[in-house]
This record gives structure tokens, sequence and C-alpha cells, in this order.
């Protein structure tokens, strides 16, 4: 088995970026599934350092197109301080959210670290999504439906330049995986921006099979690969527990797959974990699945290969 390095869990309780109450728990629900016992089953290092602290949800309208947006900001200056602490540390970090808008503070952190580290960063976007929604599209002004628009450097300055003044991230970097809703305005965008998105269409039509192939093709020795995972890239039937469910995701089967060609890539360098809502789960089930997911990201296999 591969030599993993070590993990550090940061849970960032919140809500601030979605259009429902709830993600503000999912650290927890993700605790209380066995997150962290799980991955120290495997044989890996895990820290839990607890959780981020940052303003409460006030439940604002948007304001000039966006909801929430300094308290946004604040909890995305948190987030990529913690996470680059993380990485500083040669650890692996796995944000436990919380809503999706916190990724922007968080691969701002990976981006500045891959950056010093001479290392080329490659994002896997796992999502029903395609969260390039800028302040004059936005059908609802919630940011968690922006973070990759910011990350390219669309969107407010306070989140585009959290990490200095040039963009985090350009759009050939990004990969995206399990699309299935996209905004009128917002399809315009990604497509201008030449967005290379696998979505639920070319799954059916290739198979994950080939799609995981396509996606982590020429990963290097020295790449950084980061998955955001929000867990509505999930078929709802299996996985209920999120604000924005949209049918038609992959299987348990397909997410399985997806998980496991990415531990084999070996190049995973960190990790979140998004979206998951506990007010809109049953029983647990979908903490209890994205547990049993992120054990075959990290390398857990059905048969004898591990
Ligand atoms: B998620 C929507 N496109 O912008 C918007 O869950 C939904 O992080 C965004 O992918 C969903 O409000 C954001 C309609
Ligand atoms: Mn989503
Ligand atoms: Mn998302
Ligand atoms: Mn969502």
């Amino acid at each position: 088995m591969q030599k993993l390095p070590p993990i550090s869990l940061v849970g960032v309780p919140t809500d601030i970026g979605a259009g429902h109450r709830g993600a503000s728990m999912g650290p927890e629900a993700l605790r209380v599934a066995g997150i962290g016992e799980a991955l120290a089953a495997r044989g890996l290092d895990v820290v839990d350092r607890g959780n981020l602290n940052g303003p409460f949800n006030p439940w604002q309208p948007p304001v000039d197109g966006y909801r929430h947006l300094p308290a946004v900001v604040a909890w995305n200056r948190t987030v990529m301080q913690a996470v680059g602490t993380e990485l500083a540390h040669g650890r692996v970090p796995i944000l436990l959210g919380g809503d999706h808008c916190l990724a922007i503070g968080s691969i701002t952190a990976v981006a500045r670290h891959c950056r010093e580290q001479g290392k080329r960063l490659t994002v896997l976007w796992l999502d029903a999504h395609a969260d390039f929604n800028t302040s004059t599209v936005t059908p609802s002004g919630n940011i968690h439906g922006m973070p990759v628009a910011c990350l390219c450097g669309f969107g407010p300055h306070e989140l585009t330049e959290l990490g200095g003044s040039a963009p985090t991230l350009t759009p050939d970097r990004i990969r995206q995986i399990g699309i299935r809703s996209v905004d009128a305005g917002e399809k315009k965008l990604v497509h201008d921006v030449g967005l290379d998105i696998y979505d639920m269409r070319y799954i059916d039509e290739v198979g994950m099979r080939r799609v995981m192939e396509e996606a982590l093709l020429n990963l290097g020795a020295d790449d950084h690969l980061h998955v955001s995972f929000d867990i509505d890239f999930l078929d709802p039937a299996i996985a209920p527990g999120v604000g924005t469910t949209i049918p038609g995701g992959p299987t348990y089967r397909e997410a399985q797959l997806c998980m496991e060609m990415i531990a084999d890539s070996g190049r995973l360098g960190s990790l979140d974990i998004m979206e998951l809502n506990p007010a809109l789960d049953v029983r647990n089930q979908t903490a209890l699945l994205t547990v049993d997911l992120v054990e075959s990201l990290f390398g857990k296999s059905t048969l004898m290969r591990d």
C-alpha cells in the first residue's frame, strides 16, 4: 500500500453561502458518522483540528447581487489560513463543510502552496452544479453558486484577490464531473472560459471509467490533486441530505469507481467535503455514505488490491 501523508480534519460549521440553513451542522454529522475513525483504521495518521469560528448567518437578502458577502469573506480568510497551515506542515487538509463558498479559501490556500512548491495544481470539482455564477447572472445571490468563477477571477475583488492580486486558477486547471444543473447566464460563462465539464450526459455516454481516465490524464509526478466534493454530486436517491438535490446523479457504484480511480492516481493532496445538510438527511445516511466514499478515496478497495 502506498504511504499517505498525515491528514488533518478541519470543520467549518457555516451555511453562510447557501440557500438553505443546515450545512453548518455538516462537520459534526461527518464526525458522528465516523470519518476520523474510518481513516485511522486505514492506517492513516489523522488529527481532528476541531471547528473554525466565524460570523453567524444573518439570513439577509442579496446586496448588489451577493448574500452575506462580508461574512463569506471572513469565513474564507479563516479557511485559507487554516488550510495553508496544514499544507505547510506537510499534511493533507480535509475540510469538513459547510457550504461550497468555502472552497474559495481552501483552493486559494492550495494554489499558493503549489506555487511555493513548484507543483502544478489540478482541481477535480465533483458537483451537480458548475458553481460559476457572478453577481449579474446569479438567480439567487448565494455565493455557494459562485466559487469556481471567483477562483478564476470573476467575482468581487475581496474573494478573487483573497490570496493576492492574480486569479487563483486558470480554467484549464479545473475538471468538473457530474454536472447536470447550470443556470442560463452561467452556461454562457463556462462556455466562454472553456471549462472542462464532464456532465452527466457524457458520463451516460462513455461511462465513469473513461470519464475518470480522461479527467486524470497527464497527471505528472509533481502534480497536486485537489478534490472539491459537493455531496449533491451524488444521486439524491442515495444522498438526500443536501440543500440542492438534482436528480440523475452518479449511482453508488459510479461514485465508488470515481473515488477509487482518484485514489489510484496517488496524487490526492487536499479535499473539501461540502454541502452536507444534516437537517435534510435521513438518519445520517448521507454522512455515512460520504464516509464510505472517502474511505475509497483514500485507497480502500473491495477486492484484495490494497
Ligand atoms: B452548490 C444555483 N446555481 O447559483 C445558484 O450546491 C444553485 O455549491 C447553486 O453547487 C448550488 O443559486 C451551489 C441555482
Ligand atoms: Mn452543488
Ligand atoms: Mn457546489
Ligand atoms: Mn448545494
